[in-house]
């Protein structure tokens, strides 16, 4: 066992999760809110992106030991003896003031998780209202990055070695959804000799580039998880295959490959291509391409079809067309 590790269930079937022994630590449910009692030892958060694929699916989190839960200071969070899940939601009415929410919500993370002593944020997850919007002509995602950069210089994380995994993805509903997994000890950070490192991202990205690592590892006694960022089709710091789905598709999976074979290189010895039981998150900016890049993915990869979910999103790039993130699991025989 790792200390957490994820699984994709069948919505329908949390009833039964819940009265089993596993010990939830988390469940991640996309779509329209689930319609029966979430236990209240365990973090639910609630994420309104449409599922494409059918019957919807619920992310799972489970501990392999006690998890307790509490709220504090608005990040409602659960926890074992070595991880902690955190979940913070910002309402933003009108989309105002973005990068100072996200700087107060981004600072408020690191100070929590410091005070909790699990100080290493491993891997977050962003929903931003209105991505790719540019009210006063600065687009959401840019705010965004610029205020995730200030707190992270505020609270001197290193570039190099401490940022966490990440994805951002766009919402719709005025919130600023946050998601995160923090570490009493550090993951190892990694990232794409194909791609620019995202924080060294030039200017025209916007005024701070973003704060995150392509991949994050966490490895215990088990095994480890390789939490690989949002990933999409950039080569150097640009995207390529405009309106090419297929194209996009297949550079994003070289990428995730090549960020899964720089971790087997680092210091892991298996694993360097997605295999059947990791997890995969496709988003895809317009639900019609949808059986597309089903059928691609299925073809190019061997992840198991019922541990891919499908979300219809903006992305923070407005020419990018999909977005691949992964959770790649590896346990010790
Ligand atoms: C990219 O590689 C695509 O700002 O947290 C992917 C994952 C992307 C995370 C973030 C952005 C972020 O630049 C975009």
């Amino acid at each position: 066992m790792l200390p957490l590790t994820a699984r994709y269930l069948s919505s329908s079937n949390l009833p039964e999760l819940f009265s089993s022994n596993e010990q939830v630590m988390a469940v991640v449910n996309y779509g329209s809110e689930l319609d029966f009692d979430i236990p209240a030892n365990l973090v639910s958060v609630n994420v309104p992106l449409h599922q494409l694929s059918a019957p919807p699916i619920t992310e799972v989190w489970l501990s392999d030991s006690d998890v307790k839960s509490a709220t504090s200071n608005g990040i409602h969070y659960s926890f074992n003896s070595s991880i902690l899940f955190g979940h913070v939601v910002a309402d933003i009415p009108g989309v105002q003031n973005l990068e100072q929410e996200v700087e107060e919500k981004y600072q408020r993370i690191s100070k929590f998780t410091k005070e909790k002593n699990y100080p290493h944020i491993i891997r977050i997850w962003n929903y931003v209202p209105d991505i790719n919007d540019e009210p006063d002509g600065l687009e959401n995602y840019k705010s965004f990055s610029l205020g995730r950069s200030n707190a992270f210089e505020d609270q001197n994380i290193d570039m190099v070695r401490d940022l966490p995994a990440a994805s951002a993805l766009g919402i719709k509903n005025g919130k600023l959804i946050i998601y995160f997994i923090a570490s009493k000890s550090p993951g190892s950070q990694i990232e794409n000799p194909r791609q620019v490192n995202a924080y060294h991202y030039p200017r025209k990205y916007g005024p701070k580039s973003p704060s995150f690592a392509r991949a994050n590892i966490m490895t215990s006694k088990g095994g480890y998880i390789n939490y690989v960022s949002g990933t999409a089709s950039i080569v150097g710091h640009e995207t390529l295959h405009t309106d090419d789905i297929e194209g996009q598709l297949k550079e994003t999976i070289t990428n995730i490959n090549t960020v899964l074979e720089m971790a087997t290189r680092k210091e892991h010895k298996k694993n360097n291509i997605l295999s059947e039981n990791d997890l995969l998150k496709v988003y895809i900016r317009d639900g019609k391409n949808f059986a597309l890049i089903q059928d691609l993915l299925e073809k190019e990869t061997c992840v198991k079809k019922e541990n891919i979910m499908y979300l219809e999103t903006d992305i923070c790039r407005d020419d990018l067309l999909l977005e691949v993130e992964a959770v790649s699991m590896v346990f010790k025989d």
